[in-house]
């Protein structure tokens, strides 16, 4: 069976006329194109210039560099939402990187989609605008209700926009027939607020962005140390005399922590990347805040050794060092630490013996990694006393993800890197408030003791039963079970996998809800009936009838600090996240005993019933004033392991095998700098040397020559899905890199089309992101 679906109609995509040539989404496609060995450091001079450009482009050289200066402080600022790495806690003048900044003046721009444009564009035609163009257009600035009788979208009240949610809801069969996504950017309060409206209404359908990102570190921490979180914070950061940094593009997507490196290189510390590609924060760097004092102009190194696995090869990497330290272990005993695994874990024997049964050849094999450089490795693992891992998406996206992060907890827990000091795991978030989504109960599996306080604190009766997520969700609206789609922010129809089963499940809805700052793609996918709620944006003043509000989100490393927006909002009909869906929840649920009204009133009375209802949260508006906020208690950093056997578990996972069959290639999709997420900045990637080019594919050489295929050459590439069926793409460039042979990568969104819904992780469900079996051939 093989159903062959090309390349999305060029009405769908934005990609012009169908044909065999396919076109970048970004604003320069049709240009020249290069690529070039860049070896420039990261950041500094090239970010400067680039951040010019995007603040020249968004018209706000005036005012964007007064919001720098106020991001990422303590007092008054707002929090960047550009990426979950912790703050500054010395209060840095300039703690904000190039890519912040971008995300954030992006936000700020001065152009507005108004009810004007909505009149004279029909959707059908802006189908037809790249992503680029329609995020391009500028602010949304009230409320529009999809008109089929015209194509077009129209002003619609606010009232009459949440009569329309409330009525909808109301009607359908049952409070299963409904999702509510989340887009890691919502505050904890409009989360908790999300969160207790679809409960209340009667369903736990709340699939959110993490089931895409790190629904794998949460699932296998949770098993091995029974925390979903990671246990270091950023002092830990500054005083680990080994970081092994994996599977993150740092650079480009966490920039903030080039600093923290850099002050870790600048103390001898080892810091070892471990990647398919080595990329930009391996090599020297100026570090981020630095770039706009160009004054302290120099670079600093931010790495001492590159490990590139092949694609999907780390647990075996992860476990040839750990054999490597197992074997010193029989002449010197303090190779391991004896005392802690005896007193605090579970499983060493098992887990011991997995690691001698695989041989050298299977792991050096499976991993792509020489005996030598994984021996190498293991040396620094034992002479470093502190060690943490770090850890990104090229972990998770696979299907071995959870197996993979359990092979990290037993490596820490072999050495006793749990629980002390300068040591721990390091799982780096990706949006800005991603983790305090889950925090605050964006859970499609919420536990029992969970809901449980939660109908104590909110005197409501939760459901229990589990709900649906992102890959079940479009499995339930493309079969009709699910007929309302909710979503608070982010870009479903172009994040999510199977680009055409994904559209083709929004077009089967009654409704689509989209609460969002700018015009995109889900705006034009959309249900039978759709809105297009606009709301403020983290650096806009939200002003409630108590005064003005603060919004709260937690860090990567479980910090949660308050967040006030300065700048004056776009439009006066613009409402808060909190004000929409209180306004949503109330037509839904018109005698709900829940005070909405009282709660959007004053935040913290949100925050009174989060105190009571989350642990850890005690005397939490007092507490989130703090200079710093607060940390929420994290029982495996003193540990204490919430396991079922109260101990932290080793875990002796099979080696997975991930070598591509004959003929095959392993594809892993991945961002570009000049983009976030689904938004694309440009089409160039700078650290890659890569310019005007988005649809191309980093090749290894070898398997170049092996196709036939030159540098530029066009390609089509070919996905083969589990259930047999394959999707193909057309006219992309190779472009040959220093990757593995057999691994290929290229970018998100544009490859979610090769993505098959039914490829998810049987132990995450999360969507086979960097984990693709293709077929490359020459045009
Ligand atoms: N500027 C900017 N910042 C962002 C984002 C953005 O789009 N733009 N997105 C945010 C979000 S939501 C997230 S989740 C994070 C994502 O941050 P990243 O995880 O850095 O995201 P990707 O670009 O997908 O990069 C994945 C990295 O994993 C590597 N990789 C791929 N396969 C493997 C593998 O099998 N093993 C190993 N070891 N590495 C592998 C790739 O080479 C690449 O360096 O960034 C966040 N921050
Ligand atoms: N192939 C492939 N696919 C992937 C990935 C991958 O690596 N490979 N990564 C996955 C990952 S890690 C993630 S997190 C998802 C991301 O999935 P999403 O979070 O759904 O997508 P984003 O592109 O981050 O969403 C951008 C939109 O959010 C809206 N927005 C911005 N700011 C705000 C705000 O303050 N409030 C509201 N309400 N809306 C706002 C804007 O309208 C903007 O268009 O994509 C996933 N998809
Ligand atoms: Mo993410």
């Amino acid at each position: 069976m093989t159903s062959t679906s090309g390349l999305i109609p060029g009405d769908d995509l934005g990609r012009g006329a169908p044909g065999r040539e396919a076109q970048g989404r970004g604003p320069n496609r049709g240009g020249e194109f290069s690529q070039e060995d860049d070896e420039a450091p990261a950041a500094g001079w090239g970010a400067a210039i680039s951040v010019t450009k995007v603040l020249g482009r968004t018209r706000e050289l005036v005012r964007g560099p007064h919001a720098i200066l106020k991001m990422n402080h303590e007092n008054g600022g707002f929090d960047c939402p550009g990426c979950a790495w912790p703050d500054d806690r010395n209060n840095l003048h300039l703690d904000v990187c190039e890519n912040g900044i971008k995300h954030v003046t992006w936000e700020m721009t001065r152009k507005k989609v108004g009810r004007e444009f909505f009149a004279a564009h029909t959707v059908t035609e802006l189908s037809g605008w790249t992503d680029f163009a329609l995020e391009d257009q500028g602010r949304l600035m009230e409320p529009m209700v999809y008109d089929p009788a015209n194509d077009k979208y129209l002003p619609i009240s606010w009232d009459s926009a949440f009569e329309l949610v409330g009525a909808t809801l109301r009607g359908l069969d049952g409070p299963h027939q409904a999702a509510f996504y989340t887009s890691g950017r919502l505050s904890n309060e409009a989360t908790f607020l999300y969160q207790l409206w679809a409960r209340e209404f009667g369903t736990n359908n709340l699939p959110d962005c993490s089931n895409m990102c790190h629904e794998a570190s949460g699932r296998a921490m949770t098993d091995a140390l029974g925390t979903g979180k990671g246990t270091c914070d950023i002092d830990d950061w500054e005083k680990a005399d080994l970081l092994i940094v994996m599977a993150v593009n740092a650079a480009s997507n966490a920039p903030r922590m080039l600093t923290a490196l850099a002050d870790a290189h600048r103390r001898g510390a080892q810091i070892v990347h471990v990647n398919p590609l080595v990329e930009a924060a391996s090599r020297r760097t100026i570090v981020p805040h630095e770039f706009l004092a160009m004054a302290a102009f120099h670079a600093t190194g931010t790495g001492t050794m590159d490990v590139q696995p092949r694609i999907g090869g780390d647990l075996a990497l992860l476990r040839g060092v750990a054999k490597a330290v197992l074997e010193r272990a029989e002449t010197d005993p303090s190779a391991v630490d004896a005392l802690f695994i005896e007193r605090y874990t579970a499983n060493f024997e098992t887990y011991r013996k997995a690691v001698e049964e695989a041989s050298w050849e299977e792991l050096t094999l499976q991993s792509g990694v020489p005996e030598k450089t994984i021996r190498d490795l293991a040396d620094r693992y034992l002479a470093a006393d502190r060690t943490i891992i770090a850890w990104c998406l090229g972990v998770t996206q696979q299907e071995h993800g959870c197996d993979t992060v359990r092979e990290i907890m037993n490596l820490l827990m072999m050495r006793g890197n749990l629980g002390r000091e300068g040591a721990g795991p390091t799982p780096i978030r990706g949006h800005s408030n991603v983790q305090g989504n889950r925090t605050c109960g964006i859970d499609h599996r919420p536990t029992e003791e969970w809901l449980a306080r939660l109908d104590a604190a909110c005197d409501i009766r939760a459901p229990r039963e589990h709900g649906l997520d992102t890959v079940t969700t479009i499995r339930g609206m493309l079969e009709g079970s699910v007929r309302v789609f909710v979503s608070m922010g982010g870009n479903f129809a172009l994040a999510a996998p199977d680009t055409e089963a994904t559209f083709a499940a929004l077009r089967n809805t009654d409704l689509t809800v989209q609460v969002s700052t700018k015009l995109n793609r889900s705006h034009l996918v959309h249900g039978r009936a759709a809105l297009i709620l606009p709301c403020l944006g983290r650096t806009e003043r939200d002003v409630q009838a108590s005064g003005e509000q603060g919004v709260t989100v937690e860090d990567s490393m479980s910090m949660v600090h308050i967040s006030y927006g300065m700048r004056k909002p776009p439009s006066p009909a613009l409402m808060s996240e909190c004000a929409i869906l209180t306004g949503m929840a109330r037509a839904t649920l018109p005698d709900s005993a829940t005070p909405w009204e009282y709660y959007v009133a004053d935040y913290d009375r949100i925050r009174d019933t989060m105190a009571k209802a989350l642990v850890g949260f005690e005397d939490f508006n007092r507490r989130v004033r703090l200079p710093l906020g607060f940390r929420i208690r994290q029982p495996a950093r003193e540990r204490v392991f919430l396991t079922p056997s109260g101990r932290a578990e080793f875990h002796a996972a099979p080696l997975p095998d991930v070598l591509p069959r004959a003929g095959k290639l392993m594809l892993s999709t991945m961002r570009s700098h000049d983009q976030w997420n689904t938004t694309i900045y440009s089409d160039d990637d700078r650290y890659r040397g890569v310019k005007n080019l988005r649809t191309l594919l980093f090749m290894n050489r070898a398997d170049m020559a092996e196709r036939g295929i030159g540098e530029f050459d066009l390609i089509d590439i070919t996905s083969f899905a589990r259930d047999g069926s394959t999707r193909s793409v057309y006219g992309y460039r190779a472009v040959a890199y220093n990757i593995p042979p057999g691994c290929v990568s290229g970018y998100m969104p544009e490859l979610n089309v090769l993505c098959a819904l039914g490829d998810y992780s049987g132990q995450s469900d999360q969507p086979l992101m960097k984990h693709q079996i293709v077929e490359v051939v020459k045009q």
